[in-house]
């Protein structure tokens, strides 16, 4: 491949079709930036996973912007012809912002594997062409509101709930999930809102045979994440702590969880994603595929990171459609089995569609190689 001679930014917004509630916050807009990279021989796309404001990370959609625009893009110029696997040595004076770097060297992944005709997966090493979707249920108004959720996504197909929860909206919510649907695969995630000092609401919680309890501490603390563990049966698994392969290693080593949550964005790429789940399959740990709402674009990145062999446990990996009307790519679907079909093109496999992309575009910045 050539080198990268142009990188178009850009910030997108699609609403979503319901208002997406964690523990901290309401969402009703899905804003991001996707980057196109050009090279001589092709282009690639790379969505990157930051919202508008710091809350699940620290990284932010303007933030990572300037990051991009200021300091990855220059460095990316003057690396010449570099393939995607040396863009970790190319971008490491820049510190953290690995949502930011991930953004890019996703895109210039994707242009190399266009070039050459081959798919993501192909290249990850996948070894399946469909895989098994999850959804990730927000914060309802009420219990029953809940359970309509649920019982309307279980009737999609989805095959694993992920109930967010928060301090005061989880024992009795997650209790009334798991009577209503004795046996079905059943998780939380908490993104961070809990400390050590409520052990109790999580000793309580393991009465409901969960798969696991998602992020329920503090996300720079894998001691009380160990502590934690230590006292409860359901598994712990660890989402916003893990940013590389190197927090993956040291937190399953010191007993901090038991199952990895693999997003390729928060860890700096589908590159470094890959060694994360290389850590935890070497470690006997089940990974799934984690999702930040994205857009085909990112979507397709994501199906195809999720058919690596160690993506034991299904992600969320859900359907356009449980977010978007309409999405910027062509939608994704699920099939009633509660699979999705790996996209088999060249690259992530697919592209916005020009009309889409035009009319959720909200700000347009191209950067060129001098
Ligand atoms: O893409 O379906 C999705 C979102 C799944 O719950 C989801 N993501 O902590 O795992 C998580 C959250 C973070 C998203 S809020 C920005
Ligand atoms: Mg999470």
């Amino acid at each position: 491949m050539t080198g990268v001679r142009a990188i178009e930014l850009r910030l997108v917004g699609l609403p979503l079709v319901r208002p997406f509630r964690t523990s901290f916050g309401v969402e009703a807009e899905k804003l991001c930036i996707l980057a196109r990279v050009e090279t001589e021989d092709a282009w690639g796309w790379g969505e990157c996973v930051t919202g508008p404001s710091p809350d699940f990370s620290g990284e932010f959609n303007e933030g990572a912007w300037l990051v991009i625009r200021d300091f990855l893009a220059p460095a990316l110029f003057a690396a010449g012809d570099v393939p995607a696997e040396d863009l970790d040595r190319v971008f490491g004076g820049v510190r953290g912002n690995p949502m930011a770097k991930a953004t890019l060297v996703n895109a210039v992944l994707d242009a190399e594997l266009r070039a050459a005709g081959r798919s993501l997966a192909a290249f990850l090493g996948a070894e399946r062409d469909r895989v098994a979707c999850g959804v990730s249920v927000g914060i309802a108004a009420t219990t029953g509101e809940l359970l309509d959720q649920v019982g309307g996504y279980l009737a999609e197909g989805y095959r694993r709930i992920k109930l967010k929860i928060e301090p005061g909206i989880d024992v009795e919510r997650v209790a009334a999930v798991r009577t209503a649907y004795p046996d079905i695969p059943l998780s939380v995630d908490a993104n961070a809102a809990y400390t050590l000092a409520d052990v109790d609401v999580f000793r309580a919680l393991d009465a409901n045979d969960l798969l696991m309890a998602e992020q329920p501490l503090h996300f720079e603390d894998l001691l009380d994440h160990a502590k934690l563990q230590a006292e409860i049966r359901t598994a712990i698994c660890l989402d916003e702590s893990i940013r590389s392969a190197a927090d993956a290693a040291a937190a399953l080593e010191i007993g901090a969880c038991r199952i990895v949550n693999i997003k390729q964005g928060r860890v700096g790429g589908l590159l470094e994603a890959r060694r994360v789940h290389d850590v935890a399959v070497a470690r006997g740990a089940p990974v799934w595929c984690g999702g930040m709402l994205e857009t085909g674009v990112g979507r397709a990145a994501n199906l195809a990171l999720a058919a690596l062999p160690g993506f034991t446990l299904p992600g969320d990996t859900s359907a356009s459609r449980r977010y978007f009307a309409d999405d910027i790519t062509e939608p994704f679907e699920m099939a009633a089995d509660g699979t999705m079909g790996v996209p088999p093109g060249p690259g992530i496999g697919v592209e916005p569609r020009p009309d889409r992309l035009a009319a959720c575009t909200l700000r347009v910045e191209r950067l060129e190689k001098e």
